[in-house]
């Protein structure tokens, strides 16, 4: 056998003795190779779609090679691994972001251009995968590029969800959602492991017995499901090392149930356990609101029991002794979403791996970090305790243990604080008794940590104030970063290119702190040239993207104000439209002599609002009321115009950043965990209009109060304000602009009534619009005199890039692993 061995290696060898070959012609070879035989189409005769498929699979050839390289070696040094487990992971187009990452984007490019296309064009055919909301899904996608990078051992797991976040499509500026078929014409970044499965359980009764003298508790479910695995390879930027992102799908189980077939109804059997694979059909598309619906359970419990399981047979693979799990394996939540696995852990090494509590919880304490990302207790996850009890009655169980003995413990140190305990408590009584996720996590968890310093900060002085005195040493701070490869490399390539030049050396790609030297440079008049040249070609081609969207012409010399995120109150894209309201308000009132002095402006709003938050939808149909108002008066001309850029996604933010003068972070102080899209366009050297929220404090910090609009409010002087609103009176212009909606100078006056009625109804605006509004105005006033000097503006526009370092998701990463997850590197050598 062992001669037998070695000669079915030998021949292996001979078959593949060297990796995929990486210049021109082999490319094209493994394209047309993918045209004929993957493809199915003539080498002679295809279309770009067919191009960018065959692009795609040879890219992923050399992924896949990189990926098992990667994965064996790891498995050979078998270190203590992070496994990032979250919801969401909203990662874009991949095609690109894989030829730059892995180092062969030009050859490409040639190779492509020799065939007669052009990679440009072959990118746009590429579907977003979003597989996420907004901040927390892109943090996530950013994350995982930066541990590629930095070569840790790391997988993140998730959902495979066959519509992804809801297309936005505009009609009569109303919202209306469209399902995301971003499967229909096939993923070539995936790989289906039709033998990695695992049953995942649900419902039935939980039955109690005797074993070895001690009570055992058996689940019998009533369900079951099948999870399948599809791996999705994520490159790092020059390293060997290529992670894995693995989603699960939902596939009727096999086994399970299999007498159902016998009754008779075979048809009806069948057409039943179709149901099962719903689970992983569709992404909630609300991020900041919760409604404890069950399918939502159900989607969190699968993918995170999947998770384990797989977790711990690749764990055994190479340890024998479950209580060395805590050596090799971190656990990492994305929010509270995957805190069922925290349970579910406690019931596996307890119910299936036969230990005692007290050592399960050892472990399971041990293993497990948490990450909260948002400030508002309304947000924060709770399940009723039936729909708990009843989907997974075994966890619930568990819960209650949990609860019993934390309690037991906290009266030992607090007495009979009863407050004290009710606010503590796992369980939130009341009419509806209902689980607390966030506190089920910060009981059970080694960590916890805010996504910004303020976060931090009103963390542990409001939002889990108790927990902070009881576990100070719990509380951690990790400021989001983005990662510069994919916002500013590969989507500005052409200020990349001024960076490298300067800087002499394309080093930041990999250390974004490098930036800093840029300002060596900022007077220099030949820098300042090259920076506003490129900033020009990138509003260029956001302005033919404009005008083929709205047909709206815009001139590239007026400014580009862009606020692009989810529409929610506290993000206040209201404010913003009752400022450019104002400002149209004030042209039309003067002379034409004072209208040369306007500094022209091009408005851009964009991002979807959560189908069932009718406020948010309104504030969507305000935009397109006003732009089609203002864009249409001759008075108005090109010195203001109001454009709504539909279905903003990865790609759309690709586009726009990149080309935006200034943009707005302009939520209510206190209220924005962090917001990451300040950082991606600060990088870029666009400037920022903000208040002092989230990552904001920080930016300003780096880039200089001078580089920055800052207005509003603080975050101490909310609450007092927020008590105070029945008394005041907002001011005159802001009653004006109110009122120009209300009187229908944009029309739908009815339908803009209870839009108008958040900001000044007796004792509303709750975010505060009218207590900001005139340093908001104040603030504008100052863009558009610091953009009216040229060069004042390229210096901030430096600036503003140079003290980006920070932000970059490497950064963020570095920070937890070494003060969350203690993991070191694992660089696979070449
Ligand atoms: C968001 C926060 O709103 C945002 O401020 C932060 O930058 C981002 O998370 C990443 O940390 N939160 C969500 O998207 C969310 O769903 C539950 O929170």
């Amino acid at each position: 056998p062992a001669a037998e061995q070695k000669g079915r290696t030998d021949l292996l060898f001979k078959l593949m003795n060297q990796y995929l070959k990486n210049d021109v012609f082999s490319i094209q070879k493994s394209i047309v190779n993918h045209v004929e035989y993957t493809v199915a189409r003539s080498r002679f005769k295809f279309d770009d779609f067919e191009a960018y498929q065959a692009t795609s699979y040879s890219v992923r050839d050399r992924l896949i090679e990189s990926w098992n390289d990667t994965q064996l070696f790891f498995k050979d040094k078998d270190p203590k691994r992070i496994y990032f487990l979250s919801m969401e992971f909203l990662m874009g187009r991949s095609l690109l972001n894989s030829i730059y990452n892995l180092g062969i984007k030009d050859t490409y490019a040639e190779a492509l251009r020799q065939l007669g296309f052009d990679l440009e064009v072959l990118v746009e055919q590429e579907r977003d995968a979003a597989l996420g909301n907004g901040g927390l899904g892109r943090l996530a996608a950013c994350f995982l590029d930066s541990l590629a990078t930095l070569d840790y051992p790391a997988w993140g797991y998730g959902l495979r969800y066959e519509y992804g976040l809801f297309k936005q499509v505009i009609k009569d500026g109303f919202q209306h959602e469209r399902p995301d078929y971003w499967l229909n014409f096939g993923n070539p970044w995936e790989i289906e492991r039709v033998h990695i499965t695992y049953p995942v359980k649900f419902y039935g009764k939980v039955e109690e017995t005797m074993r070895d003298g001690r009570k055992h508790f058996e689940w019998i479910p009533s369900e079951m499901v099948e999870a399948v695995a599809y791996d999705n390879p994520i490159p790092g930027f020059d390293t060997n090392n290529t992670i894995n992102l693995r989603l699960w799908a939902a596939k009727p189980s096999s086994e399970f149930n299999i007498q159902s077939y016998d009754t008779g109804d075979y048809v009806n059997a069948i057409l039943n356990k179709q149901h099962a694979e719903t689970i992983s059909s569709v992404l909630y598309p609300d991020d900041r609101t919760y409604q404890g619906k069950e399918l939502r359970l159900k989607q969190q419990h699968f993918f995170v029991s999947a998770s384990l399981q797989d977790i711990i047979r690749r764990f055994k693979d190479r340890n024998d002794n479950i209580n060395d799990l805590v050596n090799k394996v971190a656990l990492q939540i994305n929010d509270t979403h995957p805190t069922i696995g925290v349970v579910e852990l406690m019931r596996t090494l307890i119910d299936d791996e036969g230990l005692d509590w007290k050592t399960a919880w050892g472990i399971t304490t041990k293993v497990f970090t948490f990450t909260n990302h948002s400030v508002v207790p309304e947000v924060l996850e709770k399940w009723p305790v039936e729909i708990l009890g009843n989907v997974l009655p075994r966890h619930l169980q568990i819960i209650y243990d949990i609860n019993f003995l934390f309690l037991e413990d906290l009266k030992k140190k607090y007495g009979n604080d009863y407050d004290r305990l009710a606010r503590m408590s796992i369980i939130e009584e009341g009419e509806k008794k209902s689980v607390r996720m966030a506190t089920l996590a910060l009981v059970t968890c080694q960590t916890v940590n805010g996504v910004s310093e303020i976060h931090t900060d009103l963390m542990k002085s409001m939002l889990f104030k108790d927990f902070y005195e009881l576990w100070p040493h719990k509380f951690q701070n990790k400021t989001n970063g983005v990662t510069q490869r994919r916002w500013l490399a590969f989507s500005n390539p052409g200020l990349g290119d001024i960076i490298t030049k300067w800087l002499e050396t394309d080093a930041w790609m990999k250390n974004l702190d490098l930036l800093s030297d840029l300002r060596k440079y900022v007077d220099d008049p030949h820098l300042q040239e090259e920076w506003l040249r490129v900033r020009r070609q990138n509003k260029s081609r956001l302005a033919t993207y404009i005008e083929m969207i709205s047909g709206v012409k815009v001139s590239i010399d007026a400014l580009f104000d862009v606020q692009v995120k989810r529409i929610h109150e506290y993000k206040r894209q209201f404010l913003n439209i009752l400022s450019i309201i104002h400002r149209y308000d004030c042209i039309k009132n003067i002379s034409p002599e004072e209208r040369k002095k306007v500094v022209p402006r091009v408005c851009i709003i964009g991002g979807k609002a959560a189908p069932g938050y009718e406020i948010a939808k309104k504030i969507i149909k305000l935009v397109h009321a006003v732009g089609e108002k203002l864009n249409n008066d001759p008075d108005i001309g090109h010195l203001l115009k109001l454009v709504f850029v539909p279905d903003y996604n990865v790609s759309v933010a690709e586009l726009v950043i990149p080309a935006s003068d200034l943009s707005q972070h302009i939520s209510t102080a206190g209220n924005e965990a962090s917001g990451t899209g300040s950082m991606k366009f600060a990088m870029n050297g666009c400037l920022i209009l903000g208040t002092m929220d989230g990552a904001n404090i920080e930016i300003r910090e780096e880039i200089g109060h001078e580089n920055m609009f800052i207005f509003g409010a603080r975050a101490n002087e909310v609450p007092k304000l927020r008590a105070q609103r029945k008394e005041f009176q907002p001011p005159r212009e802001f009653r004006r602009v109110v009122g120009m909606i209300r009187n229908g100078v944009f029309g739908h006056q009815e339908h803009f009534q209870a839009l108008c009625d958040t900001v000044d109804g007796q004792g509303e605006d709750l975010y505060l619009l009218g207590n900001d509004f005139l340093s908001y105005l104040e603030a504008q006033e100052a863009v558009d005199k610091a953009f009216a000097d040229r060069n004042r503006w390229a210096k901030m526009s430096i600036l503003s890039t140079a003290g980006s370092g920070k932000f970059s998701s490497d950064r963020t990463m570095k920070e937890y692993a070494e003060q969350s997850w203690d993991i070191q590197t694992c660089k696979r050598p070449l």
